[in-house]
């Protein structure tokens, strides 16, 4: 499903003004360098951003909510909401991608976001990340497929630039799931890690399942986006620091505006003690993860996917294929090859039971011959006793009839 938004009345959600606006050219002194971050202004400014956002984990936790709230929260009195935000969300069973472009001070961002079926619902679930990263890896492919073309112009980019993963509120600590998919994705993309569902959780085990959270993102090397903190002003450095502080960010969803008990509309989810506040920092992490994605950060993170984790990708696919070659695909062959693991597996561990059901049956068989050797042991003594026997009363017999 694809919605188109646009948005012209947008608050300051978006895009640091224009910076303060240097003299012309023909009124500077010296060579004039310095009239390039206005030149640089109005480039950026005519040609616009492409900013991408995925979301996944586990089914149920609330990605499509989130992707709603984030929709309805950011953009103001859209004219076309009604198709996508308007209905409760219900299981996800594929890909969907919504796009809407935003405008402010005559600055445009195509923003779009990804939204996947979340995986978790199988016995196994080993293999469930794969249509996720192939997702992200086809992205690349396909970039870098328009760049190797001659003409470049109109090239569709859709390289994810953010890729939120939704841990479920468990209160514990990452499961062996989270931490391999977090590891394929955090190689790729800029991973950043979301706790869903805020609201369930109690502040105290929140704080302790954040800390569990950053202690196994750390023994596991997991790779997850951090800005850049320090900056010129004191008070960007303190507003990244915060930000970085705050993660894995914990967030609530809700496109429905409630009533708090002091009488404010807000977006949230009504309990029977309060409402848990979408937009409260005190309820939750979702304004500094809005900030980071849409006011502060976007231009780091696509910079960071151009010239990190695209450039590994492009590297990576130039050193080990020939030019125009097809891609091998990797995660397929560790599907197989994982397969094809278990069932020698299973052969070996059959053939092993085999070998000592075996080796138990010629034990048996040994026993019963020797105690069959002992049984005809014992049957021959008990032949020459008895013919022992026999001449004995034989030769009794004889004596007597001589005598006689
Ligand atoms: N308490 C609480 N419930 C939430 C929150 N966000 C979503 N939900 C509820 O969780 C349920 C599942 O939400 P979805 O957004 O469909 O979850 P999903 O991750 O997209 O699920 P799949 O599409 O199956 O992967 C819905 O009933 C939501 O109302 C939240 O922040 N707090
Ligand atoms: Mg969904």
């Amino acid at each position: 499903m694809t919605d188109i938004i646009k948005n012209n009345a947008m608050e300051e959600t978006l895009i640091s003004p224009p910076p303060p606006s240097a003299p012309t050219s023909s009124t500077l002194p010296g060579t004039g360098i310095a009239n390039l971050p206005n030149q640089r202004h109005k480039i950026v400014a005519k040609n616009g951003a492409n900013f991408t956002i995925m979301v996944c984990g586990e089914s149920g936790v609330g990605k499509t909510t989130f992707v709603n709230t984030l929709f309805t929260s950011t953009i103001k009195e859209p004219k076309n909401l009604t198709k996508r935000h308007s209905k409760a969300p219900s299981k996800t069973v594929q890909i969907q991608i919504t796009k809407a472009e935003l405008e402010e001070k005559m600055f445009k961002v195509k923003l779009t976001i990804i939204d996947t079926p979340g995986f978790g619902d199988y016995v196994n679930n080993r293999h469930s990340w794969i249509p996720i990263v192939d997702f992200i890896d086809d992205q690349h492919e396909k970039y870098m497929r328009q760049e190797q073309q001659p003409c470049r112009k109109g090239a569709i980019d859709m390289r994810v630039h953010a890729c939120l993963y939704f841990i479920k509120p468990t209160g514990h600590t990452l499961t062996p799931l989270d931490i391999e998919v977090m590891k394929r994705l955090g190689s790729r993309v800029n991973l950043i890690p979301v706790i869903a569902k805020a609201d369930t959780l109690t502040p105290i085990n929140l704080e302790k399942f954040k800390q569990n959270i950053r202690e196994v993102i750390a023994a596991q090397n997991i790779q997850v986006y951090t800005c850049p903190i320090d900056s010129d002003d004191e008070t960007t450095t303190n507003r990244n620091r915060t930000i970085m502080a705050a993660l894995p960010f914990a967030v609530i969803g809700s496109t429905q505006d409630v009533i708090t008990m002091d009488g404010r509309k807000v977006k949230g989810r009504e309990y029977s003690w309060g409402v848990a506040e979408v937009e409260n920092d005190a309820h939750c992490d979702f304004k500094k993860l809005r900030s980071l994605l849409i006011r502060t950060h976007m231009l780091d993170l696509i910079t960071t996917t151009e010239d990190n984790h695209y450039e590994n990708y492009r590297q990576t696919q130039m050193e080990t294929r020939k030019f125009g070659e097809a891609r091998s695909q990797p995660n397929e062959n560790a599907k197989f090859k994982e397969d094809e693991e278990s069932l020698r597996k299973r052969f070996t561990d059959q053939v092993k039971s085999e070998e000592q059901r075996f080796r138990q049956w010629e034990k048996q068989l040994l026993n019963e011959r020797d105690r069959l050797h002992k049984e005809l042991e014992s049957q021959g003594e008990r032949i020459k006793e008895l013919q022992n026997e026999l001449e004995s009363y034989y030769y009794h017999q004889r004596d007597k009839s001589v005598r006689k």
